[in-house]
């Protein structure tokens, strides 16, 4: 059976090894914590239909090694992604430190409009956490990231992440900031309807336009 959706936006998962990011999506996609993870390979793949405000949304997710022998392999996916989670381990100063490279990394090889949600993952370690609430926030604010703390083991707040990612970037949809005819974007049309749809509502927001 075909699935039926308005949008589908594609997602990247990064951050360092070991931070969450394959657990965080087994979360968001079977509801349950991911007991025994291994380091990922290259790069895996998931995908679920959510609804943001009324609309249905695929999101087509991609889970990228944290390991730097795939840094390679995993940079090629970048390209054309709408969203991204960048995951750091609370518990892990080093991988809150190797945020920068990430944001360039994303930034610079994916789109420079590319929405990027912050994810302080492991948050039920509260007693062995390195990196504050506090100052994490600062940085995203700095960065103009929006910022969660999660848990996938609990499943605290990760379909939250998900879906304020997917929520931002339907909202830019919708003011125009984002074209989803732009190749490249990262975000498709689900169904032929929904986009004469579209069309017509951006020929009666701008009616001194007949092209
Ligand atoms: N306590 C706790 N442990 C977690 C949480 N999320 C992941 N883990 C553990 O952290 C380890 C690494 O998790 P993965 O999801 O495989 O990490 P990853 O970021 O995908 O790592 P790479 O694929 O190598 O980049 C595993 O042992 C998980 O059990 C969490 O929210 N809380
Ligand atoms: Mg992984």
């Amino acid at each position: 059976m075909s699935e039926s959706y308005d949008f589908l936006f594609k997602f990247l998962v990064i951050g360092s090894a070991g931070t969450g990011k394959s657990c965080l999506l087994h979360q968001f996609i079977e509801n349950k914590f991911k007991a025994e993870s291994s380091h990922t390979i290259g790069v895996e793949f998931g995908s679920k239909v959510v609804n943001v405000g009324g609309r249905s949304v695929k999101l087509q997710i991609w889970d990228t090694a944290g390991q730097e022998r795939f840094r390679s392999v995993t940079r090629s996916y970048y390209r054309g992604a709408a969203g991204a989670l960048l995951v750091y381990d609370i518990t892990s100063r080093e991988t809150y430190n190797a945020l920068t490279n990430w944001l360039t990394d994303a930034r610079t090889l994916a789109s420079p409009n590319i929405i990027i949600l912050l994810v302080g993952n492991k948050k039920d370690l509260e007693d062995d956490r390195e990196v504050t609430f506090l100052e994490a926030s600062r940085f995203a604010q700095e960065n103009e990231l929006m910022f969660l703390e999660t848990s996938a083991l609990s499943g605290e707040n990760v379909e939250e992440a998900f879906l304020k990612c997917a929520k931002s970037i339907l909202a830019k949809i919708e003011t125009g900031e984002l074209d989803p005819e732009r190749i490249g974007s990262g975000i498709q049309y689900g169904d032929a309807s929904f986009r004469r749809l579209n069309r017509q509502q951006q020929q009666q927001r701008r009616p001194e336009c007949s092209c």
